[in-house]
């Protein structure tokens, strides 16, 4: 019998994540910790909020009386980590939102576990959920591997990257049972509308201008959400003690490739003559500190626990255009009221 608690649940990631611990596994007990920041959507959730293994806790991690309580409330066993800020442009703006999410949020939680499970800390795991970009950026050859040395450039990185110290400085130290996982850029539904993909398929519906920073030769591996979920649980259950899982789909694309397939496919789904959509593409200025390319090799996940994606990008994509189809009011929600100062202040100054 495990009670779970998963961080950032009601965000992109965290609520694929939580959908399939609550769905697969009825003994556990998983409370979604999440302060509900502009990420997080309770809405992403709503198919499974009255399963009987489901709570809800609206709490933000860095308040460690609140985690605390929450770890007494409901003698916590294991912890999924996924709360953060996980924008990189906003982390250019805002560093230090980055710092005190990312880096003390992650202490306070990992202070908590040291607490509570230092009766036998072999009877708990923390599973710590992050990002390939703590890698730094590739050139056109090699790959990421788990012993790839630590190089973060923006803000938001070198947060991802602190936290990820952290958590191994928990292990090391006092022993407590961790896992890290790195993984490349996520797409799917529920993902929220500053990111590429989702920027890129709402402007399109709305005949708005494409925005690709710099020349657009940048290169992402991209994942869809729900092979990430798969490999969190997989992970979580059969993953060492200690260890570091980079999680990738052996899918680079630069961001102008990927952004005319989007468009080729959109054209399509919404009737529109071919080529269409490629017209709103407008070069923008580049990111400051915009990483070349990353790629993960995710052989060591592969080789050791059997994982591989289950979709291929065409696939992933099309269902992802056709879920923000289906889901308009979700989006047009989300763009309404502070979403869309942000998105003025980012793009409509350019
Ligand atoms: P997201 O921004 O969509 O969601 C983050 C969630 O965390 C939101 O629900 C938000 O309310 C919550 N949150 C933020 N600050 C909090 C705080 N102080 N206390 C409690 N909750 C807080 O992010 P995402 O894209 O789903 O990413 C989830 C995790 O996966 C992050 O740790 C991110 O670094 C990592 N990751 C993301 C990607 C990606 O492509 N999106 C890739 C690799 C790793
Ligand atoms: O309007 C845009 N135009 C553009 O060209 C935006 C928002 C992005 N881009 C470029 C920048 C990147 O090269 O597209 C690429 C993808 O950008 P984002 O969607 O912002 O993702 P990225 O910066 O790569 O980071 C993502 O993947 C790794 C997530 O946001 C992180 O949380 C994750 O850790």
């Amino acid at each position: 019998m495990k009670t779970i608690i998963i961080t950032g649940g009601a965000g992109f990631i965290g609520s694929h994540v939580v959908r399939r611990f609550v769905t697969n596994y009825p003994d556990y007990q998983i409370i979604n910790v999440d302060a509900l920041t502009y990420a997080g959507n309770l809405e992403n959730l709503k198919d499974i909020e009255d399963q009987p293994n489901y709570t809800f806790e609206r709490a933000d991690i860095t308040d460690a009386a609140a985690i605390n309580t929450i770890f007494e409330k409901y003698g916590v066993t294991d912890v999924v980590h996924l709360a953060a800020e996980s924008h990189v442009d906003r982390s250019i703006t805002n560093p230090l939102d980055f710092v005190q999410t990312n880096v003390i949020g992650t202490v306070i939680l990992l202070e908590a576990a040291k607490k509570y499970w230092k009766d036998d800390y072999s009877k708990h795991l923390f599973y710590h959920i992050s990002t390939d970009e703590v890698y730094g950026s590739l050139g056109t050859e090699g790959f990421f591997t788990e012993t790839t040395k630590y190089d973060p450039h923006s803000p938001y990185s070198a947060s991802k990257a602190s936290s990820d110290h952290f958590v191994r400085a928990y292990h090391d130290t006092y022993g407590i049972q961790a896992i890290v996982s790195n993984c490349s850029n996520n797409y799917g539904p529920n993902h929220f509308p500053e990111k590429l993909i989702p920027l890129l398929i709402n402007n399109i519906l709305n005949s708005k201008q494409l925005p690709v920073y710099g020349d657009g030769k940048n290169v992402r591996d991209w994942l869809y959400v729900i092979d990430h979920a798969r490999a969190i649980d997989l992970i979580f259950h059969k993953g060492n003690n200690g260890d570091t899982y980079n999680i990738g789909g052996f899918n680079e694309w630069t961001n102008i490739d990927l952004v005319r397939v989007l468009c080729r496919q959109m054209d399509e789904k919404l009737g529109r003559e071919p080529g269409t959509n490629e017209k709103l593409i407008t070069f923008v200025k580049d990111r400051p500190g915009h990483d070349a390319r990353y790629a993960i090799d995710a052989t060591k996940l592969n080789k050791e626990l059997g994982w591989e994606p289950s979709v291929t990008f065409e696939q992933g994509l099309s269902e992802t255009i056709d879920w923000y189809l289906n889901n308009k009011a979700w989006i047009e929600r989300i763009t309404s009221g502070a979403y869309a100062d942000y998105y003025e202040t980012q793009y409509d100054k350019r």
